[in-house]
């Protein structure tokens, strides 16, 4: 199977398995899983998914990782959900959709982020149960990068940082927590249920090649933002400078931001040859993520 054909069957498996673990959208209230429904069945790239399946696969084993790359797309899903509320990035579309409060309305959308998160732990903590510790590992990771010092700490600072003067450092902060963390975190866990906890030297190879695929998936959404319009990228475009977001590009100018995206791809691409297995799909991930459209 090659690359395209690996990559679309695993989203497939993941959309199939999200549909079957989530309640339907005739579950009482309604109005809420229909909501959760929705944001989570309008697609997205399931890209942190897929790096918890690609990750598990470089030294595979018996134990099932879908649970956990669901728990990862809940937690994913329901940041998207919040970040595109009017008091926080204020978006109308996302996924090639309305965003969530604009189909339903505002309160429905923070309860639709808001349950994604058990519904998260609850997926770990069922699909982990023949293996305790593993199943704790996991709720521990996943806790940590959701938490106020990663995602949530990243979300905050990107927004008291909005109209303020560029800088690197306080950019570099915002996408290490606000976007790398979600997607180490992915790689993290794919490898732990594979198995390769214990392997300390490998383990901070994974680490350093989720830290670098995270900032060069941030330079590649800064660049979309100016150069794609809202129709090819499925969310609003040109919507950092509108929000007055400093982004690479707005810092360092488009090519400085091309180039760092492909020098983190580079520096993710290195760190992952160091780990051995079969690294062919990963590999070959790294290069879609740099040149994706959307
Ligand atoms: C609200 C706690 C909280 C956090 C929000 C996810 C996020 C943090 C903000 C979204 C805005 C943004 C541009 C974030 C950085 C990059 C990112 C996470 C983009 C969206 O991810 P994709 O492109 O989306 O993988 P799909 O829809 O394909 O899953």
């Amino acid at each position: 199977m090659n690359f395209k054909e690996k990559l679309s069957q695993w989203q497939v498996q993941v959309n199939q398995s999200l549909k079957k673990c989530l309640p339907s959208g005739d579950v009482h209230p309604e109005r809420l899983h229909q909501a959760i429904r929705y944001s989570l069945d309008a697609g997205g790239k399931r890209l942190r998914p897929i790096l918890v399946l690609a990750a598990h696969e470089l030294f595979p084993n018996e134990q099932n990782p879908m649970p956990a790359a669901l728990a990862v797309e809940c937690i994913h899903t329901y940041s998207l959900i919040h970040d595109d509320l009017p008091a926080m990035d204020n978006s109308d579309l996302r996924r090639g959709l309305s965003t969530c409060h604009k189909a339903f309305d505002e309160a429905t959308a923070i309860l639709a982020g808001d349950a994604l998160q058990p519904i998260a732990f609850e997926l770990l903590a069922r699909g982990y149960r023949d293996d305790p510790l593993l199943g704790m590992d996991l709720v521990s990771i996943l806790a940590q990068t959701a938490g106020s010092q990663k995602l949530v700490g990243g979300q905050m600072q990107d927004l008291i940082s909005e109209g303020k003067q560029p800088d690197a450092e306080n950019l570099y902060y915002i996408h290490e927590n606000k976007t790398a963390a979600m997607i180490r975190a992915s790689l993290e866990m794919g490898f732990r249920i594979g198995g390769m906890g214990e392997d300390d030297d490998r383990m901070s190879k994974i680490q350093e090649a989720g830290t670098a695929l995270g900032h060069a998936f941030q330079a590649v959404d800064d660049l979309l933002d100016v150069t794609s319009s809202s129709e090819e990228l499925g969310k609003d475009a040109h919507h950092d400078s509108e929000q007055g977001k400093v982004t690479w590009v707005t810092l360092k100018g488009e090519h400085a931001a091309r180039e760092l995206a492909a020098d983190y791809t580079e520096r993710a691409r290195h760190a992952l040859e160091a780990l051995g297995g079969d690294l062919s799909f990963l590999l070959d991930l790294t290069s879609y993520m740099l040149n994706r459209k959307n």
